[in-house]
């Protein structure tokens, strides 16, 4: 039987890398509500991130939005968030708030739009020499409305082309990982609906050319767990943007509304080699807190990802095999409903003291005096984005 001890050592590789959107003002397109002590500046953003980090260790990355965390001088940017114990992560890119994309960005039918949209991009690129970012994440809003609105079809060959200047623009070290959702705000057609498209993409284009998974897109009842397997398998899985969904797009926290599915992909994460010293998948978070307080929103989730991490390591790989070899089905269910059961938190509030972290995250959140601190200082915070 596998312990905690056993897995322990493990846990230490755990990096989840949050969202600079997660801390600005957010809600749906019926209201946002605005929250005290909210980022006013992409720095304030980067210092609360680097809050959660200092409170359980889990989150040493902050990935940027552009141009929502547009900054004159990204060097500078890059030497704050280090002093404040951070990096910056991932690079987002943002081709959907403009007029001029209303009928997409790479897929536009007008080659001056999809122009436009490539040296955003590309400017992105120039971003992440400075910061020394690794990833250039492409969501696109790209779709149609109805049907016959475009033809589909030069939409894809239009995205295929505006995909490889961006990816030749790329250094040895970068890497492009393109992000499928199947709605949503195209109701007819999404041009990157699904893990195939995206994968077909990312293989035309090179090895550094990855599949994102966002786990909130996906019709209800999908296997995420199957697409997970299948990208490391075929050494395609980029990185992750985990939240959690009720319906739709929610952006809830992660592990919400369902931890035996986060604790089903977690589990095919290791199964397959996706975690650990050796791995280059990105987990991230892509969250928004409409209702509840933002920094202890991000606490719960990387403790939420941290609780599944531990549950799945727990799971029995050499009984597993041993019960499936030979036919066992019960028994090989039972040993991943053994894992999944089990109660880690204690474990790991032991395991956050013994490495000078405090076992209650969220509790020494509340009495750090941070809260009031930025709630004094900051008036008039920034909107994530969403809902403008
Ligand atoms: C929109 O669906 C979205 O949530 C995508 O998941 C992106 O990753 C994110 O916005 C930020 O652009
Ligand atoms: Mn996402
Ligand atoms: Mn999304």
């Amino acid at each position: 039987m596998t312990t905690f001890s056993d897995i322990a050592p493990q846990l230490t590789h755990q990096e989840i890398e949050l969202p600079s959107w997660a801390f600005g003002n957010s809600g749906t397109r019926f209201k946002v509500f605005a929250q005290a002590g909210v980022p006013r500046t992409p720095e304030e953003k980067i210092a609360d991130a680097a809050k959660v980090h200092e409170l359980t260790g889990l989150a040493p990355k902050v990935a940027l939005h552009i141009p929502w965390d547009l900054v004159d001088d990204f060097d500078k940017l890059g030497a704050f968030a280090a002093d404040h114990g951070v990096r910056l992560g991932t690079i987002n890119t943002n081709t959907f708030q403009d007029d001029d994309y209303k009928l997409g960005s790479l897929t536009h039918p007008d080659a001056a739009v999809r122009r436009k949209a490539i040296d955003h991009m590309l400017r992105c690129v120039d971003i992440m020499d400075s910061t020394g970012s690794r990833d250039l994440k492409i969501w696109l809003a790209d779709g149609t409305n109805y049907p016959g609105q475009d033809d589909t079809r030069s939409r894809q060959d239009r995205l295929a082309e505006s995909l490889r200047v961006v990816y030749d623009r790329l250094s040895a070290e970068q890497r492009l990982v393109l992000e499928y959702k199947f709605f949503e705000p195209a109701f007819y057609h999404t041009d990157v609906p699904d893990w195939g498209t995206s994968y077909a993409h990312c293989a035309a284009l090179g090895d550094r050319a990855k599949v994102c998974l966002d786990t909130g897109h996906h019709a209800p009842g999908t296997n995420i767990e199957f697409i997970v397997m299948q990208l490391l398998r075929l050494g395609k899985l980029g990185s992750f943007d985990f939240n959690s969904r009720f319906y739709a797009d929610d952006d809830l926290i992660v592990g919400a509304a369902d931890p035996f599915q986060l604790f089903r992909i977690l589990y095919e994460v290791i199964r397959s080699g996706g975690y650990g010293a050796n791995s280059d998948v990105a987990f991230m978070l892509d969250q928004c807190h409409n209702i509840e307080e933002k920094i202890p929103g991000q606490i719960r989730s990387v403790l939420n990802v941290q609780e599944m991490t531990a549950r799945a390591l727990l799971v029995d790989a050499d009984a597993l095999a041993d019960a499936q070899t030979s036919g066992d089905v019960l028994a090989a269910n039972q040993l991943m409903m053994d894992a999944f059961y089990t109660d880690v938190r204690s474990d790991l509030a032991d395991w956050r003291a013994s490495r000078g972290l405090p076992a209650d995250p969220i509790a020494a959140y509340n009495a750090s005096g941070y809260r009031e601190q930025i709630t004094a200082d900051r008036v008039g915070g920034q909107q994530a984005g969403w809902g403008a």
